[in-house]
């Protein structure tokens, strides 16, 4: 079944108002643990990130903030980085911390038996408050590589009290508008027990902290086969989903552009966002990517990877609310099935394609950049200098 125009109008109105934050990493050269590929044109420092950034956000107009990463976005003045960043038409969104390039951190960070190595990450937090304070960025990230290689390495009990204690001095140092958001991940680079491996063990700790910590969920971040959507529903029902880290994953934590590896995911948990509400641009849940792209052009990788999410997203916004719960209340397990089937095989693309042409972008933004000559301006004025990646 087509949607109906009320239907559509009101598809277009919600997507008129989402926006999905960019990671400055995503610009860089990054790869695997067997290599780098470095590519022409890329950033050497995160003022030519920004500007990066920013033409996603001029041909898609739903991506006005970028993340930065401490220290790979280290700048002597971030009211500087704030201005120019604004004058690109974007502005800073969540700070994240990095707990996982120091020697100090070989045993763990926040966790570390050792009271010197917990109190360094812990300052490192202190540092990226106040990179906040001068970008006006509201969301401190946290993702917590620790974790043990070997049963018996250390005792997990103690490991969970310390990092309680460690994620408590980082809350109090926060300001009132600032939240604290809190990453999981199930394994690697610990290969045994990692410290925050779930969105249970996440959201213990956040509900321990106080009402502004909130649940990070990356996409990449689970076992195979696990229920994502179930875990956004769980965390909306408890309002503590803070954020997410989009991207795709065959194998691990793949970092490939977000619903490309499985679209069908993308629309169950957009389908979630969208029945809670969540996508209220007030809803508290901030759409994030945390991907790399190692063989693809990049700036073109971030403008799929939007589309992507906005495609999932339309796709939600155009299941038949009342024929779903009509279904669900009389048992039609096959037509309520079949209703969210029937928005999630409608075709998109024209419904955003016209959304574009009435906010004045091209109707194809992947084209209309290929266009417009900013690759080709930048490999060839990006000569000399060090290219940002993931240690930089
Ligand atoms: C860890 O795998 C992670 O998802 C965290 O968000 C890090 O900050 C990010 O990747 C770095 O790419
Ligand atoms: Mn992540």
């Amino acid at each position: 079944m087509s949607p109906t125009p009320e239907a559509l109008a009101a598809a277009r109105s919600a997507l008129a108002q989402q926006t999905i934050e960019l990671p400055s990493w995503a610009f860089g050269n990054s790869g695997t643990r067997f290599k780098v590929f470095g590519q022409a044109g890329v950033p050497r420092d995160p003022f030519e990130k920004l500007a990066d950034a920013a033409q996603v956000h001029r041909y898609t107009g739903v991506a006005p903030r970028v993340s930065l990463h401490i220290p790979w976005d280290l700048v002597d003045d971030y009211d500087a980085l704030a201005r120019h960043a604004k004058d690109l038409g974007v502005q800073i969104g969540a700070i994240n911390s990095n707990l996982f390039q120091d020697d100090d951190y070989m045993l763990g960070s926040l966790t570390h038996p050792d009271a010197r190595v917990r109190a360094k990450a812990v300052q490192h937090h202190v540092q990226c408050v106040d990179v906040m304070r001068a970008t006006g960025s509201t969301d401190l990230k946290l993702w917590l590589p620790d974790g043990l290689n070997y049963p018996g390495q250390d005792s997990i009990r103690a490991r969970q009290d310390r990092l309680a204690e460690s994620l408590q001095e980082i809350y109090a140092a926060l300001d009132p508008e600032h939240r604290l958001i809190l990453e999981y991940k199930f394994f690697e680079p610990a290969f045994y027990s990692t410290d925050i491996p779930d969105w249970g063990t996440s959201l213990l700790h956040c509900l321990a902290l106080g009402e502004r910590a909130m649940v990070v969920l990356d996409t990449g971040h689970h076992a195979p086969g696990t229920n994502i959507e179930f875990i956004v529903a769980q965390l909306l029902r408890h309002g503590r989903l803070g954020a997410f880290d989009f991207n795709s994953r065959f194998y691990a934590d793949d970092d490939l552009m977000v619903g490309a590896a499985d679209p069908f995911q993308l629309f169950r948990i957009m389908h979630e966002i969208v029945q809670s509400g969540a996508l209220a641009p007030d809803s508290g849940v901030n759409f994030m990517l945390d991907q790399c792209h190692n063989i693809e052009p990049k700036i073109p990788g971030q403008i799929r990877s939007v589309m992507n999410v906005q495609e999932a997203t339309a796709k939600a916004l155009l299941v038949d609310t009342a024929a779903l719960t009509a279904a669900q209340q009389s048992g039609d397990v096959l037509g309520a099935n079949g209703v969210l089937m029937d928005a999630y095989n409608t075709d998109v693309r024209p419904l955003l394609a016209d959304l574009r042409v009435e906010q004045g972008l091209d109707a194809d933004p992947m084209g209309a950049f290929a266009r417009s000559g900013y690759t080709e301006t930048i490999v060839a004025e990006r000569v000399g200098g060090t290219q940002a990646g993931w240690g930089a």
